[in-house]
């Protein structure tokens, strides 16, 4: 902790401003000189305030960290293909670089992200991931689009922000950091995998990882649920495989009759969903298929469950299939089934997978890799960062402790919310950072383990009211010791 302090303090020390910052930071609209890059706004923000966004993904953004300098670029990637992107550069600066991650098949800068890491003093970048919004279409007949989609974004982001951070405040940023979730997950995995040198610290949540296989996962539910076609306009599914959002209701409550107390804690959390063998009975259409949704307890009403099972076919892998595996606007998803996915494999566009274990180079380069995920998750099931772990470790030939470690959160949803402790300081949502310390925030524990050498061997979540739980690295388990849950191999 001292070596920690004293480096705060000599990062800090490195950094005054030559002119006042506001002076300096208007004046970057005309003294920026970077590759295909133009500066399309240059703004200082000197109190907190609510500004107005780049992109048709929302309108107003919070700026709670001010004194900051706003920059907003666009870099050309290709002939055809741009990122837009804005850096905030807080006047308090530790000399620490972060790059944000997207969500889906967005399209929208992280305003969130951008007001947190500033927030804690970081010079914050985010981008639009190569194009504006929250669908899959400007992926149409548009390749480069998609590798910037699928692994050029973050990259770009990265390498210009840096410059824009240089420029800035004279000096490079002494350590680079990502933090994202689901997609921002994937992307922080291929910068790991494609990018080693870009980051020395990475933080993701619930990855979208073996992406191919995720949107061929979605699609495959969909279809054994009765899924309606497409944007339906029906409010009322007729297929007999349909299960209404009201009947979700009493199988959440029959999952937890049967598992809840399984650890112990009769709290509607299942620590360990694996070990809820649930039996739904020989009347019912109901099997289980390997979906955390089904584990654990979330009802149709949790974030993100509607796009699972609303009812309707998962607009993601619709937006994924038509737009950037065929190339047609217009495709009838009413047979999708295996063969789809197959042809998500083959085609595997931009190499969007992301499922490889080799983190070689980013390990040699002693980069540290933080992962979370929500065990509540209806989106993407905490299995896939399970599998993804068992990959790496697999292909590396070694315990991953030393710089890759995975943190299973129970009764977390995707990215945030769910039931009990699952503030982490992860942001994605406002707020989540209650107790701003490492021991308690994912990203603080992630530059403790960079620059102090402190590795983090538990993660505690909190509630925002008082109520905390010990969160366990994998493959350690979350066990009730009769007071509290701790730690076990
Ligand atoms: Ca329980």
């Amino acid at each position: 902790m001292v070596y920690l302090l004293l480096l705060v303090a000599a990062l800090l020390s490195t950094f005054v401003f030559a002119t006042d910052p506001q002076t300096k930071c208007l004046a970057l609209k005309n003294t920026l000189r970077l590759e295909n890059t133009t500066i399309l706004d240059v703004a200082y923000i000197n109190a907190p305030a609510i500004v107005s966004t780049a992109g048709s993904c929302q309108s107003s953004a919070s700026v709670t960290a001010a004194p900051l300098c706003r920059v907003y670029f666009v870099t050309n990637t290709t002939s055809t293909s741009a990122l837009h992107a804005e850096a905030w550069l807080p006047d308090t600066w530790y000399g620490r670089f972060l790059g944000l991650g997207n969500g889906g098949l967005n399209g929208c800068l992280d305003y969130v992200g951008l007001d947190y890491g500033s927030s804690l003093h970081f010079a914050v970048v985010g981008s639009d991931n190569g194009h504006d919004g929250s669908s899959g279409l400007p992926l149409l007949n548009h390749p480069e689009v998609i590798n910037d989609y699928a692994f050029r974004a973050i990259h770009v982001e990265a390498v210009i922000g840096k410059q824009i951070v240089d420029a800035y405040y004279g000096t490079p940023s002494a350590k680079s950091y990502f933090l994202g979730c689901s997609t921002g997950g994937r992307q922080g995995l291929q910068a790991a995998l494609k990018f080693p040198a870009d980051f020395d610290g990475i933080v993701t949540g619930a990855p979208a990882v073996d992406w191919n296989h995720l949107m061929g996962w979605l699609g495959m539910l969909a279809h054994y649920m009765g899924a309606t076609n497409l944007d339906s306009t029906a409010t009322v599914n007729t297929s007999p495989k349909f299960i209404p959002p009201e009947l979700w209701g009493v199988i959440s409550a029959e999952i937890l009759r049967q598992c809840d107390f399984l650890d112990g804690v009769r709290d509607g959390i299942i620590t360990e969903p694996d070990d809820c063998d649930f039996r739904s009975g020989g009347a019912s259409v109901y099997r289980k298929p390997d979906n955390g949704l089904f584990d654990t307890g979330a009802t149709s009403s949790d974030p993100f469950a509607s796009a699972v099972i609303g009812g309707n076919f998962s607009s993601l892998t619709a937006d994924w299939e038509r737009y950037a595996v065929l190339n047609v606007t217009e495709y009838d998803f009413t047979n999708f089934s295996v063969q789809d996915v197959a042809l998500f494999d083959q085609v595997n566009p931009g190499g969007v997978a992301t499922f490889s274990g080799d983190l070689s180079a980013f390990r040699d380069r002693r980069g540290k890799f933080l992962t979370y995920h929500g065990r509540r998750d209806p989106l993407i099931s905490s299995t896939n960062s399970k599998r993804v772990y068992d990959l790496i470790s697999q292909t590396l030939s070694q315990p991953l402790d030393d710089f890759y470690r995975l943190f299973l959160i129970p009764g977390m949803g995707h990215c945030f919310g769910g039931l009990g402790p699952t503030l982490l300081g992860q942001g994605i949502v406002p707020g989540t950072n209650a107790v701003n310390d490492s021991a308690h925030n994912v990203l603080l524990a992630l530059v403790d383990w960079v620059e102090g050498g402190l590795a983090p061997a538990t993660i505690i979540g909190s509630d925002g009211n008082g109520t905390e739980r010990t969160h366990c690295r994998y493959p350690m388990r979350s066990v009730f010791n009769g007071t509290l849950f701790v730690c076990r191999e």
